[in-house]
C-alpha cells in the first residue's frame, strides 16, 4: 500500500523531495555551461544594451498556443527584426493577476527566424515521409490542391474533402477559434473532422451540471478562499504555468493543497499531502470518500434536497425519472428568455451570444415523495424525501439519492483501498477535508486519458452535489484552467457550424479502411490540416499514418514549422508566424478577449491562414466568398448588442489590448446553485446519457446514469496484454513544449537535450537497465527510444514520457505508436494514458 505524502511527516518526502531535487539540480548544472553561450544569452544581452531610443519599436503579441495562458508579450522591433519577447502588462486584470512569460514566450525569437521555419510551398516528390520535395509558387499549390479536390469531389462526393485543425493558435482571424474556415469549408461542403481530446473530463462534469463551457471552475484568484484546495490529476506547476501562482497565492493565505497524482510532480512536491493514487482509480477514490460521508451522515441534506435530483423518483422498468405525465398529469408550458449572453465551450457549441429570444419550454415534472407519504410534483412537494420507495402500477421507482448510495456502498475504504492503492485511513481523512469547506476540487486531464475518464469525473461532482459545496467562494469542482470562450463563432450568420456532422478524428481510421461511416458509403480522400500535428499528438501513429493518410489521394498540411505531420504532406503550405499577423484571441485562461498586433511581415513566402484560405477559396471558384478585410471580419464578429451592452466593441479591444469579459470579479460558476441542467438542479442521476460524439457507437446506456468505477481498457493489473506488458505508460505536457510546438527551438534545446522516459529504479533495475541508458520502451503497436532517467518520485509500474518530441528526435519509433486508440463510446477521448508497455536497454545507434 501506498502511503499518502505529507509535508509535515517529513522523512518520506523529503526522501522523495531529494531525489526529485537530484534531478533539477542536475539539469541546472548541465545546462549552465551552455547558457552562457546560448542565444538565450544573448537576447537578455540585447535587452540590456537596446532601448527605444535605439529605433526599437514594440508591438503587442500574444502567445497563443494551447497551453492557453495567452500572455502578452512585447516584441520587441528593431531594423524589420523581432529581436526580443518580455512580458506586457495586462490592463483589465481583475485582483490577483500578475504579468507573466515563460520560457516558452522569452524563446520566441527561434521560433520566428530559426532554421525549421516552412519558407515557401512545396511538393512532395518522394515517398510519403521521406521529407523530399521541391519548391512550388503559391500558383501552383493552390492550383494542384484544388485541381485535385474538383477531381475528388466529382469522383467521390463533396463529403470526400475532409478538414482538421489542432490547437496550435488560439486567435479568432486565422487561429482555431476562427469561423473563416467554417465559412469557406462550408461552401464547398467538406467533412470537418473534430480532434477527440480534452473531452471525456468535461462530458463527466457537464452531464451532471449543465453546459457552461467545457472546461469550468472558480476563477484561481478564488482559490485562497478554499480551506483545501484538492487537485486531481493536474501538474499546474508545468502544464498550467500561468496560474501556479494562484495556487502558491491560496498556500500562503492558509489553503491546504492536496494532490492526487500516481507521480510525485512537480506539484506534488509542494503539496501538503500527496496522494499516490493507483492510474484510473480516482472514480473508486471519489465514491469511498463518498461512502465515508454517506456512513457518517454527514451529507448536506438540505442541498441534496433543494438543489440535486436526489429526491426524483427513478422507474425501474426505464431507468428514467417517475414523470407527472406517468401519472397522468398534463406537462405544463412556459416561456422562458433564452440566455443572451452566456459563456461558451471552446467548439462553437453550447455558446450563444446574441438576441434574448422568448422561447416555449414544456415542463413535465419529476414527481417525488413527499413528507406526508404522497407521490406530488416536484413543485407541488413540501419536502421532498431523499429516501424512499413507490410502486407505480407494478413498476418499483426508489430515489435517485438511494440508488446512488447503493451504489456508494460498494465502495467502503477497506476495499477501496484494493482498488485505489490509497490506505482506508487516508480515504477518510481525504473524506473530512472535503466535507470541512469551503473546498476547491480542480481537476486535469489525468484520470480523463482512460476510457473510464468520464465517470472519473461524474464521481467528482457528485462529491459536490453531496456536500453542496459549489457556486460561491471557495467552493467548486470542475476541470480547471477555464479555457471557456464566447461563441463567437455563433454571431458570423449563423455559417459557423461545419455543415455536415463533425466526425471524430478516432472514428477517421475505420472510414478510411471501409469508405463507410455509420454504414453508409462515405468515402474521403483528401485531408486539409492546419495548426495541429496529428502525425504526433494523435494515438497509434502507425495506424494514423498507415490507414489514414496512406489512404488519402491528397494530404495537405499548413504550418510555419516542419513537423512530423509535414512530414507526410504531398503538398506542404508555408503559415506565417503569429507576430507577422494581427489577431484576436478569445479562448484564454484570461478571460479576455485579446488583440495581437502584427510586428513584421510574414518572413520569406508564408502566408497568414486567413490569406490562404482566400487563395483556397478562390481556387474553388469562389473568390469574394471571404471579401472582407480581417478589420472589417472581427468587426462584424464582435460589434454585436450582447457584447456592446457589457461595453466590448472591435475598437475597444484593440485600444485597450485586453478586455476582461465578466463583470463579476472573480467569476464563480453555478452561483446560488442554479445548473444549466433540465430542472436546473445537479443530475448526478443521469436520465438521457448521451455520447460526446455519435460516431454511430452503442452503449451501455444503464452503466452511464450514475458514477461508477470499473476497469479502464489497458492500464490495470490483469488486462488482456498483462502477460506480456506490465508498465502504465503516462505523459506529461512538458514545460520546455506546449505539446510538439518548441520542440525546434534551439533555445531550449539546450536545457532540455533530448527524448526522456522517467522510471522507477526498482522497475529499472528489474530489467538490468541503469540510470542514462538508452532503452526502448514498446508493445504490439509500436516502439519508442529514449534516454532512461531514475526518478523515485515515479509511481513503481508506471513511466512518464514529457510528450511531443518529434519522430528524428528519437533514435527510434515515437511515443503516440504505443498508445491505442481503443476509446470509452460515451467520452470519444483519444486514451492517451491507457496503455501498457515493456521496456529494455536498447544497444543499437
Ligand atoms: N507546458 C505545457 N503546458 C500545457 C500543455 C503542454 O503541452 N505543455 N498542454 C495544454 C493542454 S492542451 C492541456 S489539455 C493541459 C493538460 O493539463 P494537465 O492535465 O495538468 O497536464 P498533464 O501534465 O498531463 O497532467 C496530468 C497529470 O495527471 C496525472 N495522472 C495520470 N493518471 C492519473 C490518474 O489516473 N489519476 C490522477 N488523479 N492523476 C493521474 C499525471 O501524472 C499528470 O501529473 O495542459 C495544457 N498546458
Ligand atoms: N501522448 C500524448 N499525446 C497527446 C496528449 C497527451 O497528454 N499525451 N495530449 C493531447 C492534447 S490534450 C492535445 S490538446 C493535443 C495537441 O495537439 P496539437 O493541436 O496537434 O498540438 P501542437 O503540437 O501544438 O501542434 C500545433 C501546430 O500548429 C502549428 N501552428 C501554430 N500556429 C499556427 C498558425 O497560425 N497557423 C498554422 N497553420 N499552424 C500553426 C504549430 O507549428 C504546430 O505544429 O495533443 C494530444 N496528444
Ligand atoms: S507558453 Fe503559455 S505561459 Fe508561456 S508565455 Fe506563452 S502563453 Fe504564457
Ligand atoms: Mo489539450
Amino acid at each position: 500500500m501506498t502511503e499518502a505524502y505529507r509535508a509535515a511527516s517529513g522523512l518520506t518526502r523529503r526522501s522523495f523531495l531529494k531525489s526529485t531535487g537530484a534531478v533539477a539540480a542536475a539539469a541546472a548544472a548541465g545546462s549552465a555551461g551552455l547558457l552562457a553561450t546560448s542565444g538565450v544569452a544573448q537576447a537578455v544581452a540585447y535587452e540590456a544594451g537596446q532601448t527605444e531610443g535605439d529605433g526599437e519599436q514594440i508591438f503587442c503579441g500574444v502567445c497563443r498556443g494551447n497551453c492557453s495562458g495567452t500572455c502578452k508579450l512585447n516584441l520587441h522591433v528593431v531594423d524589420g527584426k523581432i529581436v526580443k519577447t518580455s512580458k506586457r502588462s495586462f490592463n483589465s486584470f481583475p485582483d490577483g493577476r500578475v504579468d507573466r512569460i515563460c520560457l516558452r514566450g522569452l524563446s520566441q525569437v527561434y521560433n520566428v527566424y530559426g532554421p525549421n521555419r516552412i519558407q515557401y510551398p512545396m511538393r512532395r516528390v518522394g515517398e510519403r515521409g521521406s521529407g523530399e520535395w521541391e519548391r512550388i509558387t503559391w500558383e501552383e499549390a493552390i492550383k494542384e490542391i484544388t485541381d485535385e479536390w474538383k477531381r475528388i469531389q466529382a469522383e467521390y462526393g463533396e463529403q470526400a474533402i475532409a478538414y482538421t485543425r489542432g490547437s496550435g493558435n488560439l486567435g479568432a482571424i486565422s487561429g482555431v477559434a476562427s469561423p473563416m474556415y467554417n465559412v469557406f469549408f462550408n461552401k464547398i461542403n467538406a467533412s470537418m473532422i473534430k480532434i477527440a481530446r480534452d473531452q471525456a473530463n468535461t462530458r463527466g462534469i457537464n452531464r451532471v451540471v449543465g453546459n457552461l463551457g467545457d472546461w469550468v471552475l472558480n476563477d484561481p484568484s478564488d482559490f485562497k478562499n478554499a480551506k483545501t484546495l484538492f487537485v486531481w490529476g493536474a501538474n499546474i506547476t508545468d502544464a498550467q504555468i500561468h496560474d501556479w501562482h494562484f495556487v502558491a497565492d491560496a498556500q500562503d493565505a492558509g489553503t491546504k493543497l492536496v494532490v492526487i497524482d500516481p507521480i510525485m510532480t512537480q506539484l506534488a512536491a509542494r503539496a501538503d499531502m500527496w496522494v499516490p493514487v493507483k492510474p484510473a482509480t480516482d472514480a473508486a477514490l471519489a465514491l469511498s470518500m463518498m461512502h465515508v460521508m454517506v456512513t457518517e451522515d454527514a451529507v448536506n441534506k438540505p442541498f441534496l434536497r433543494d438543489s440535486t435530483c436526489a429526491p426524483f423518483l427513478v422507474r425501474s422498468d426505464t431507468g428514467k425519472f417517475l414523470r407527472m405525465s406517468d401519472l397522468g398529469v398534463e406537462p405544463e408550458v412556459i416561456e422562458v428568455e433564452a440566455g443572451a449572453v452566456s459563456a461558451a465551450s471552446s467548439e462553437n457549441k453550447g455558446a450563444q451570444v446574441g438576441k434574448a429570444k422568448t422561447v416555449q419550454k414544456i415542463i413535465d415534472h419529476p414527481a417525488v415523495l413527499d413528507a406526508d407519504g404522497a407521490v406530488k410534483s416536484l413543485p407541488e412537494a413540501v419536502d421532498p424525501q431523499l429516501n424512499g420507495t413507490y410502486d407505480f402500477n407494478g413498476v418499483s421507482c426508489r430515489t435517485a439519492y438511494d440508488l446512488l448510495v447503493e451504489d456508494i456502498m460498494e465502495y467502503a475504504p477497506e476495499k477501496a483501498q484494493d482498488i485505489c492503492d490509497v490506505p482506508a485511513e487516508t480515504i477518510v481523512e481525504l473524506a473530512h477535508l472535503a466535507l470541512d469547506g469551503p473546498c476547491t476540487h480542480r481537476l486535469g486531464w489525468g484520470s480523463n486519458s482512460y476510457t473510464n475518464g468520464v465517470h472519473a469525473a461524474h464521481a467528482n461532482i457528485t462529491m459536490a452535489a453531496l456536500t453542496g459545496q459549489i457556486g460561491y467562494p471557495g467552493a467548486g469542482t470542475g476541470v480547471g484552467d477555464f479555457k471557456a470562450c464566447w461563441g463567437i463563432n455563433a454571431v458570423v450568420k449563423g455559417m459557423t457550424a461545419a455543415k455536415y456532422p463533425m466526425i471524430s478524428a478516432l472514428a477517421l481510421p475505420e472510414i478510411m479502411r471501409t469508405d463507410k461511416w455509420k454504414g453508409e458509403d462515405y468515402p474521403i480522400r483528401s485531408l486539409y490540416v492546419y495548426a495541429g500535428n496529428p502525425v504526433s499528438n494523435q494515438v497509434n501513429t502507425n495506424e494514423y499514418i498507415n490507414d489514414v493518410i496512406g489512404n488519402m489521394d491528397l494530404y495537405v498540411v499548413a504550418d510555419y514549422t516542419f513537423t512530423d505531420t509535414v512530414k507526410y504532406a504531398d503538398i506542404v503550405l508555408p503559415a506565417s508566424h503569429w507576430f507577422e499577423q494581427q489577431e484576436l484571441v478569445p479562448i484564454s485562461a484570461t478571460q479576455c478577449f485579446l488583440h495581437s498586433e502584427k510586428a513584421i511581415d510574414p518572413l520569406y513566402e508564408s502566408k497568414s491562414d486567413f490569406e490562404i484560405l482566400k487563395l483556397l477559396a478562390a481556387g474553388m471558384g469562389y473568390p469574394d466568398l471571404i471579401d472582407l478585410t480581417e478589420d472589417e471580419y472581427m468587426s462584424q464578429v464582435v460589434d454585436t448588442p450582447a457584447l456592446g451592452a457589457l461595453g466590448i466593441t472591435y475598437d475597444a479591444i484593440k485600444e485597450n489590448e485586453d478586455m476582461y469579459w465578466y463583470a463579476e470579479k472573480p467569476w464563480i460558476p453555478w452561483k446560488n446553485a442554479e445548473f444549466r441542467t433540465e430542472s436546473g438542479r445537479m443530475e448526478f442521476y443521469v436520465e438521457n446519457p448521451t455520447v460526446q460524439f455519435d460516431v454511430g457507437q452503442e452503449f451501455d446506456e444503464d452503466r452511464e446514469h450514475l458514477p461508477r468505477y470499473f476497469n479502464p481498457t489497458e492500464a490495470y493489473e490483469g488486462s488482456p496484454t498483462w502477460d506480456k506488458y506490465k508498465l502504465i505508460l503516462l505523459s506529461e505536457r512538458p514545460r520546455f513544449r506546449v505539446h510538439s510546438m518548441w520542440s525546434d527551438n534551439g533555445y531550449l534545446r539546450e536545457l532540455d537535450p533530448e527524448p526522456t522516459i522517467k522510471m522507477n529504479p526498482a522497475d529499472a533495475e528489474a530489467r538490468g537497465i541503469a540510470d542514462g541508458d538508452y532503452v526502448e520502451v514498446y508493445n504490439d503497436r509500436g516502439h519508442c527510444v529514449a534516454r532512461a532517467v531514475f526518478n523515485e518520485g515515479i509511481r513503481p509500474g508506471c513511466m512518464v514520457y514529457p510528450k511531443s518530441w518529434q519522430q528524428h528526435q528519437h533514435k527510434a519509433g515515437c511515443w503516440s505508436e504505443l498508445l491505442t486508440s481503443e476509446y470509452d463510446p460515451v467520452g470519444v477521448n483519444e486514451s492517451y494514458f491507457d496503455n501498457l508497455v515493456e521496456v529494455r536497454v536498447w544497444n543499437e545507434e
